[in-house]
């Protein structure tokens, strides 16, 4: 069989025992790394273009705002380096970054890895003929694989980013196993580069995950979408609703899909999964530190923080931490 249709057959089967082991627990949940099929990358994009969703505007400012400041840093006296992005979308952000590097010219590879084959093909298309003289190897596959592989490639410093408040899609154990696991994977001496979203009024946060044009009612729900279409599921979408929550003391921000009726829905041959009216999917986490809270993670992971770059509302920070 050719490994790509291998590949994708085994991605159903998990995509299929992910849900169906979510949807039989108790209580529901589906997991938000299944949000980005195509229709969801468009409905995030939309999210980050949103009035109320903050975060990603904040994170542009940064960047290209303190370009310079974060060239220095990243530098970090290293003759030659890798600068490895993991999750790198479109680069838009992480791109004002290689431009400066490249304008002074550091002698460093750009390392794009993700999940997604179709975004590094286009980051391979696109970037170099944005930015001539870039060297770039794009990684497809999972973060620590594809970091174990880098470390393969060569033996140069790395610079890893994690940007976008991605880590705060983890619960804060799991991100704490996550960020001890990448240090497992970098010598003394290399840097980690991480987004946090920063507390702050609540009402800000919430309206970021319940903006008044339902778009992030739709991401939600266009993962129940997903599942009727590549799971031969019958989800009737329209009988659950959107509900996000903020608790300002967690710092933890959550999507629910609330079945509005009692109803049950036909999973694979056996699995008939019963929906009391009201009973909620656990969605998504979107955690959120203080900074405090974020120094304290680096020291636990066994990393050293050096720096935090903040946008001019202090809403967003950048951390880099040396290993
Ligand atoms: C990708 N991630 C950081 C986004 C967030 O803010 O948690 C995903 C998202 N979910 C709803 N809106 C945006």
């Amino acid at each position: 069989m050719p490994t790509q249709l291998t590949a994708e057959i085994n991605q159903s089967s998990t995509f299929l025992q992910d849900v169906l082991a979510g949807l039989t627990s108790s209580p529901k949940k589906l997991q938000s790394k299944y949000f980005y099929d195509a229709a969801g990358d468009i409905l995030f994009q939309e999210i980050m273009n949103c009035p109320e969703y903050y975060l990603t505007n904040c994170e542009m400012e940064i960047f290209s705002e303190q370009t310079a400041g974060l060239a220095e840093v990243v530098l970090n006296g290293f003759r030659e380096f890798d600068l490895i992005e993991l999750g790198a979308g479109d680069a838009t952000k992480s791109t004002h970054l290689l431009r400066h590097l490249l304008e002074i010219k550091a002698d460093f590879t750009y390392l794009p890895i993700d999940i997604s084959s179709h975004v590094i093909e286009e980051l391979e298309q696109t970037l170099p003929a944005k930015l001539p003289g870039l060297k770039l190897q794009g990684l497809n596959g999972d973060y620590f694989d594809m970091l174990k592989e880098a470390r393969v490639m060569s033996d140069r410093p790395k610079v890893v980013l994690l940007m976008g408040s991605n880590i705060g899609n983890m619960p804060v154990k799991e991100a704490y196993m996550f960020c001890a696991a990448l240090r497992q994977q970098l010598s003394p001496g290399d840097l980690a580069l991480i987004g946090f979203d920063l507390k702050k009024n609540p009402k800000t946060i919430l309206a970021a995950y319940d903006d008044a044009a339902g778009i992030t009612k739709n991401f939600n729900l266009n993962l129940l979408k997903r599942i009727n279409n590549e799971l031969n599921v019958n989800f009737k979408l329209n009988q659950f609703d959107h509900y996000a929550t903020y608790d300002p003391e967690s710092g933890s921000c959550k999507s629910y899909l609330i079945s509005l009726v009692k109803q049950e829905v036909q999973i694979g041959e056996s699995e008939l999964i019963q929906f009391e009216e009201n009973e909620f999917i656990d969605m998504e986490i979107s955690q959120k530190y203080t900074l405090q809270q974020t120094d304290d993670m680096a020291l636990n992971a066994g990393f050293e923080p050096v720096k935090h770059f903040f946008d001019s509302k202090n809403w967003f920070v950048d951390v880099v931490w040396k290993a």
